[in-house]
């Protein structure tokens, strides 16, 4: 495989990874799951994303951080009734390869496939990709294509832990209307105006806001999002980050997940194209 020019291929415990060095920036992308790492603009050296310390590299187990490739369900696959299938189905478990990858001035282009996009669960004919984007913003687009001969309800998400420095004083703004929270048993509620963490969090906003800020003291991070139907905010807290092996206990408090998603069953008509895309800034 020809790589371009600032691409590079190394080893990260059993997984292969991909090393980009753009003018503007650095990023890392592993093959196991097609799961971006890291990303660090140069112009402040700020690393966007949060990676687990405790995350696995066995090329098994789902890694804790980055921005995992939820397809072709978002958590339980809900219209399935199927508790044998994995949460946030079966891509980021998969070995991904490049197509090809390409450099401008102003970025690189990765652009990867899964082994398989069908799966225990997903039998149709759905060829799905990723278009990574490296320059002054990370821009990932998930790529689903419907080769099949009718409609197939698509949920997806690209599920992005953000690095921050206190969970205790980060502020989203940008999300209205109601969500639904999983911590209580998905009843509505309204979004709040002043939108703080003191618990654990874990909405499906049914808001499809083109833009979310994170405000971390005087850090700002710039979410865009496109393709979809709702936006996740999801935090563990304490509890849960105790309980998770492959988070640090007090991991929560380093991290927010902004996830662009489709979560409502976006009917995919054949023939169709839908991408899904989150740019970070
Ligand atoms: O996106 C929020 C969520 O669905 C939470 O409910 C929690 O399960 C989180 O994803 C992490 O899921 P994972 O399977 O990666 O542990």
């Amino acid at each position: 495989m020809d790589l371009c020019t600032g691409v590079t291929i190394a080893k990260k415990g059993k997984i292969d990874t991909i090393h980009i060095d753009t003018p503007y920036s650095t990023a890392i992308v592993s093959l196991f799951g097609g799961h971006v790492l890291s990303f660090i603009p140069k112009h402040d050296n700020r690393e966007r994303l949060w990676l687990s310390n405790n995350a696995i590299f066995d090329g098994k187990k789902p890694i804790r951080g980055g921005v995992p490739v939820c397809w072709p369900w978002f958590s339980d696959a809900h219209n399935q009734d199927r508790s044998d299938l994995p949460s946030h189905g079966y891509l980021r478990t998969q070995k991904w390869s490049i197509i090809n990858t390409s450099y401008e001035p102003s970025k690189t282009t990765i652009k990867l496939v899964p082994e398989s996009h069908q799966g225990p669960g997903w039998q149709v004919n759905t060829p799905v990709s990723l278009i990574i984007e490296i320059g002054k913003t990370l821009k990932i687009a998930l790529q689903t294509v419907n080769m099949h001969d009718e409609p197939v309800a698509l949920n997806c998400a690209l599920h992005t832990y953000f690095n921050i420095a206190n969970i205790e004083t980060v502020k989203l703004s940008g999300l209205s209307g109601k969500y639904r929270d999983k911590t209580k048993d998905w009843a509505s509620f309204d979004t709040p105006a002043d939108y703080v963490f003191n618990q654990e969090t874990d909405r499906v906003h049914l808001d499809q806001p083109e833009q979310i800020d994170i405000t971390d003291n005087h850090l700002h991070t710039k979410v865009l999002s496109s393709g979809h139907d709702s936006i996740v905010v999801w935090n563990p807290w304490a509890q849960n980050s105790r309980n998770m092996n492959d988070m640090e206990d007090l991991g929560y408090q380093k991290m927010v997940c902004v996830e662009t998603a489709l979560t409502q069953e976006y009917s995919l008509l054949p023939g169709e194209t839908h991408q899904l895309i989150q740019e970070i800034g």
